[in-house]
């Protein structure tokens, strides 16, 4: 009865073993490796991950052979007087010499990728790249260009509205742009919590850590767009905040810091020019009349009871910081939306014809807003 039992009890474990290895058998063996990445380094790298793998393997078969082996051939039946060679010198210290010399042997190709990788030699291009809840700025220390880098996902795609694109979680709304062939050199740090610099292409994992740099390079030879990720828990979003960069040749990547600089220049032209209340006013009515008549009337008089009025509202006339933010953030739960896509000179603009037009300027403090004062509004607060 037990007998039959157990026979039974190994059929179906032979059976249930089959069934889990099925989709080991058709699984695509290489989609599990490590993948080889596209730069000198990021080869070297999975060349070792594959060398260290095959000295795995070799060691591990030949431990499980002599094991088997041994368990076959010295059973009590066999082999009923066991062979003594307890505190056996000879024994002990080829067991404590070889493991020791293979561990050597490995440490040698690895710490020669080591130090490459370690390289911190200024490269010919040095970017600093630094971490914020959730997203990365990148700052181009010899060619005064900065911006942010955000996720570009459209929110209906994440919250399963629209179907996902191909590039869903994985694209950013300005990539970083490095040129071909030339050393970058990435000086990685972050602003708020830890976060970390992932590129598995150029075989770059580097933690960005507050108020410490640490730095990584590449130099990638092959034109393309590359992406990665922060791999650090860093925070709700932290799926949020990938990384992509574009590798483009020479000429390419000179146009576009040249690009970046104009664009830069205009900006700083715009915000930091002496803006005039005239100037102003008239941009602002223009503004007012694309963005904001359809609610709040052309004379600023609202609707009573639906659109608040912004001829005489204590806003308008009192509260500066208050009718930035109210443009900048919306209000939640109203009609009144968030315009902080409109550009500085736009929003400081608008703000300003509302707090002059039909004879705020004189029942209020009258004060006009700059787009500087937008642009230090937008600036993270550090
Ligand atoms: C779709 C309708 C709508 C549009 C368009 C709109 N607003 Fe509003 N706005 C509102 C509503 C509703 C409120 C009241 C929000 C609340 O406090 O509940 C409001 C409030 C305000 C306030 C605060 C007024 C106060 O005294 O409380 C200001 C200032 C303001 N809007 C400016 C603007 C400007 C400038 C624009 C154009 C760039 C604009 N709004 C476009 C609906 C709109
Ligand atoms: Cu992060």
């Amino acid at each position: 009865m037990f007998f039959k039992f157990s026979r039974n009890l190994n059929k179906s474990l032979s059976l249930l073993v089959i069934f889990l290895a099925t989709p080991l058998l058709n699984a695509d063996w290489f989609a599990l490796n490590m993948t080889r990445g596209i730069t000198d380094i990021s080869n070297e790298v999975f060349e070792l991950h594959m060398l260290i793998f095959w000295i795995c393997v070799a060691i591990g078969a030949l431990v499980f052979a002599v094991m088997f082996y041994s368990m076959w051939a010295h059973t009590k039946k066999k082999n009923p007087v066991p062979a003594k060679f307890h505190e056996n010198h000879k024994l002990e210290i080829a067991w404590t010499i070889i493991p020791f010399l293979i561990l050597i042997a490995m440490a040698i190709p690895a710490s020669k990728t080591l130090v490459k990788i370690y390289d911190d030699e200024a490269g010919d291009i040095n970017i600093q790249v630094t971490g914020y809840q959730w997203k990365w700025q990148y700052r181009y220390l010899e060619d005064d260009v900065s911006f942010f880098s955000n996720l570009s996902t459209d929110l209906d795609e994440i919250y399963n509205l629209v179907p996902k694109g191909e590039n869903y979680l994985q694209e950013v709304d300005e990539m970083v742009v490095i040129p071909a062939g030339k050393k970058v050199r990435f000086l990685i740090t972050a602003n708020d919590v830890i976060h970390s610099w992932w590129m598995p292409a150029f075989a770059i994992k580097q933690d960005a850590i507050p108020g410490f740099v640490n730095t990584a390079w590449t130099v990638v030879d092959t034109p393309g767009i590359y992406r990665g990720k922060c791999t650090e828990l860093c925070g709700k979003n932290h799926g949020f905040m990938p990384i992509v960069v574009k590798v483009v040749e020479q000429d390419e990547y000179d146009l576009w810091v040249d690009n970046k600089r104009q664009e830069a220049i205009k900006l700083a032209e715009l915000t930091t020019k002496d803006w005039s209340t005239e100037e102003l006013m008239e941009r602002g009515q223009t503004v007012y009349e694309v963005n904001c008549v359809a609610c709040h009337q052309t004379e600023g008089q609202g609707i009573a009871g639906i659109f608040p009025a912004l001829v005489g509202s204590e806003i308008a006339l009192y509260d500066k910081e208050r009718h930035i933010e109210i443009l900048m953030e919306g209000v939640q739960g109203a009609a009144m939306n968030s315009f902080d896509y409109l550009s500085e000179v736009e929003l400081a603009a608008v703000i300003t014809y509302s707090r002059q037009a039909w004879g705020n300027a004189e029942k209020g403090d009258g004060e006009i807003v700059v787009p500087k004062e937008i642009v230090d509004y937008k600036e993270p607060k550090i």
